[in-house]
Parts: C-alpha cells; sequence; structure tokens
C-alpha cells in the first residue's frame, strides 16, 4: 500500500521494442521486426533501443560490442527509423530498465520462467551451464518495455511468450501493490507476413543470428552474390509447387520460401503461389533471389556508408538515450515510491 496515489496510465500509445547486438541482423529479424519498427514511428510514440544488456546473456568479445551496438543502429537508420520522429538509444545507456528489472526479479515468480520454451531452445541440454541471465531474460524485457509504460510491442512470433510474461508482471505488480493501472498490459504486434521466417537450411527452426550456419539466413550486410548463392543453396524438395496454399502442408522449406517472397514482395502467398504453380524450384529460386537482392541490397549499402561514420551515430545514440532517460526517470521514481524504497 502506497500512501499517495500513483500517476495513472494515460492511456498514450506508445511503442517500444529493440534488437541484441548479437551477431549479423538477418532477413527474420528485417520482416519480423525492423519493417514494423519503420512503420509503426508514424502512427505511436515510439522507443528502438539496442539490447546490449541481453546481448551479454551469451558471450560477447567486450572489444566488439559496441561497435555491434552501431551496426544495429545503422540497421534502424537504413530500414527507415527516424531519430528526429523515433527514440533510438541503446539500452545499457539508461540504467532504470536494470533497476526495474530488479523489482521485477522479485514480483515475477519461478514457475512462469520455467515455462519459457525459449531459454529451453537456447540452453538446449546444458541449461546448468547457462547464465542466469539468459533465464532471467524475459524479466529484464518486461522492465524494458514497462520503463516506459509501453502499450504496443512490435516483434516475431518467437517473443509472444516473453510479452505475456510482460503482462502477467505487470498484471501482479499492479495487483501486489494495490496500485491499478499503474502499468498498462502491452500488447504484442506479431501480426503480418513476416513474423517467422525460418531457416533456409532447416524449415522447422526459425532463422537465427546464433545458428552456427551462415547460409541457414540472409543477412543484412551480405553483398548481392552472397544473397542469391544462399537462395540458390536452400534447402527445398523435388517437387513442383502447387495452385493451392493448403496443398504446401508438410513442406516447411518451400513454405518458407514462399512466405518469404509475399513478405518481400508485399503480396498474399496465395498470389505468389498461383503465379508460380507448376514450376520447380529451379524457376522460382532466381525469382526469389532477385527480389531478396533488391530490397535487401540497398539495406547494406546504406548500413555501410553509415558505419563510416560512427560518430554521427553515436551522437543520434546519446541524444535517445537522452531522451529515454527523461521518460524512464519518473515511472522509476514511482516504481521506488510505491515499493517503498528508502532511496524513493
Ligand atoms: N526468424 C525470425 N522471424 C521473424 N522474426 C524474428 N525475430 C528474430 N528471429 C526472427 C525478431 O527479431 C527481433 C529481434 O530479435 P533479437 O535479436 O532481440 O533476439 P532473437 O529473437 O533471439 O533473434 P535471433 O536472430 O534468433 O538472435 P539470437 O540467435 O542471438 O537469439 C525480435 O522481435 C524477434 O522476434
Amino acid at each position: 500500500m502506497t500512501d499517495q496515489a500513483p500517476a495513472p496510465f494515460t492511456g498514450k500509445s506508445r511503442v517500444l521494442s529493440g534488437v541484441q547486438p548479437s551477431g549479423d541482423l538477418h532477413l527474420g529479424n528485417y520482416l519480423g521486426a525492423l519493417v514494423k519498427f519503420a512503420r509503426l514511428q508514424n502512427e505511436m510514440e515510439t522507443f528502438i533501443f539496442v539490447a546490449d544488456l541481453h546481448a551479454i546473456t551469451a558471450w560477447q568479445d567486450p572489444a566488439k560490442l559496441k561497435n555491434q551496438v552501431r551496426e544495429i543502429a545503422a540497421a534502424y537508420l537504413a530500414t527507415g527509423l527516424d531519430p528526429r520522429v523515433a527514440t533510438i538509444f541503446a539500452q545499457s545507456a539508461v540504467p532504470a530498465h536494470a533497476e526495474l528489472a530488479w523489482v521485477f526479479n522479485c514480483v515475477a515468480r519461478l514457475g512462469w520462467l520455467d515455462r519459457m520454451t525459449q531459454f529451453k531452445d537456447k540452453a538446449g541440454k546444458h541449461k546448468e551451464r547457462e547464465s542466469v541471465g539468459l533465464y532471467t531474460y524475459p524479466v529484464l524485457q518486461a522492465a524494458d518495455i514497462l520503463i516506459y509504460k509501453a502499450t504496443h510491442v512490435p516483434v516475431g512470433e518467437d517473443q509472444r511468450q516473453h510479452l505475456e510474461l510482460t503482462r502477467d508482471i505487470a498484471a501482479k505488480f499492479n495487483h501486489d501493490f494495490d496500485t491499478p493501472g499503474f502499468f498498462p498490459l502491452p500488447e504484442a504486434l506479431t501480426q503480418g507476413p513476416g513474423a517467422r521466417i525460418m531457416s533456409l537450411r532447416d524449415g522447422s527452426v526459425k532463422m537465427s543470428k546464433s545458428d552456427p550456419s551462415d547460409n541457414s539466413r540472409i543477412n543484412l550486410t551480405d553483398d548481392a552474390d552472397t544473397m542469391s548463392q544462399k537462395i540458390r543453396k536452400a534447402r527445398t524438395d523435388a517437387e513442383v509447387l502447387p495452385e493451392k496454399l493448403e496443398d504446401l502442408a508438410g513442406r516447411p522449406e518451400a513454405q518458407n520460401l514462399i512466405g518469404i517472397y509475399a513478405a518481400l514482395a508485399g503480396r498474399q502467398a496465395q498470389d505468389v503461389l498461383t503465379e508460380f504453380a507448376g514450376h520447380g524450384f529451379g524457376v522460382f529460386k532466381p525469382k526469389l533471389a532477385d527480389l531478396v537482392v533488391s530490397v535487401m541490397g540497398p539495406i547494406g549499402g546504406d548500413m555501410r556508408r553509415m558505419l563510416a561514420d560512427p560518430a554521427e551515430i553515436d551522437r543520434i545514440l546519446s541524444a535517445g538515450a537522452e531522451r529515454a532517460r527523461e521518460v524512464a526517470a519518473p515511472n522509476l521514481a514511482e516504481v521506488k515510491r510505491i515499493v517503498g524504497y528508502w532511496a524513493s
């Protein structure tokens, strides 16, 4: 119980999302997250960060991490985020994320975290050797979102469960401290054709930065030849493409490539299938490669140009961090007061 009513949630729509600087960004990150960021910035107040606190849940070379952060920032800018419109910053520059995460560590329940499938997927058979940070990652993610009282979180389908956990944490905090509505229950924006892009080598696992096979993904920084080669080598089957979407059932690699084509072309998967029905991958793959190169090629070029001027990227990140700290500070102060901390 608190002696003073907390400021109620204002109901203002605010978007927050981020990407870890843990490797090369790929087509899945682009379609599942980055394109949505650029679109949403014109619809809602938008905060997009580079998740460097999250990145060290797996080992990162300290000599490279700062540059990896700049690379993600460059990808944001190259895919259309405008620092005059959206707030772009590095997570480590806003200590309030970590401070709120501690409070949430004490709100979240072990049983909730035990259910997180991403931890199970990433830890595999040797979970006792993983960092504690990898286990509590979704709690920090809840703090990332709620420190800004964000209402909408554009992410790929793989993050949906973490968003549910964020809502559970928000609801339990509001209930336990008798502060109804203090934290909003944010909504995951996973809709869209690129919500789950699969590996080019195995249609049953998602495309991922940490996949040891570089051929499993199209990186934003791949050159045109590499992109085309990866599409040519993508695992497929020997059958021709059918007329109807439902006839792709049981062919995950074919489904994935059709889905990628549709997402990049801004068309319906059925429409793409109608165009290529009766053809094999010998016909479809070159067309897909051309499309991938035409959409992704310029992004890589823009990123390289921006990375040639790291001081400008740092300037954008610093200005974004200042703004993010300003928005986070009163929310953290209220949390401290609600919890009853001495230093509130
Ligand atoms: N394959 C995917 N399809 C659609 N969206 C995807 N995302 C990731 N993979 C796909 C979305 O990209 C955003 C940033 O993800 P992240 O870097 O924070 O972490 P992640 O989800 O763990 O991504 P990766 O590429 O798989 O990285 P590693 O291998 O380092 O774990 C998120 O919105 C995510 O949904």
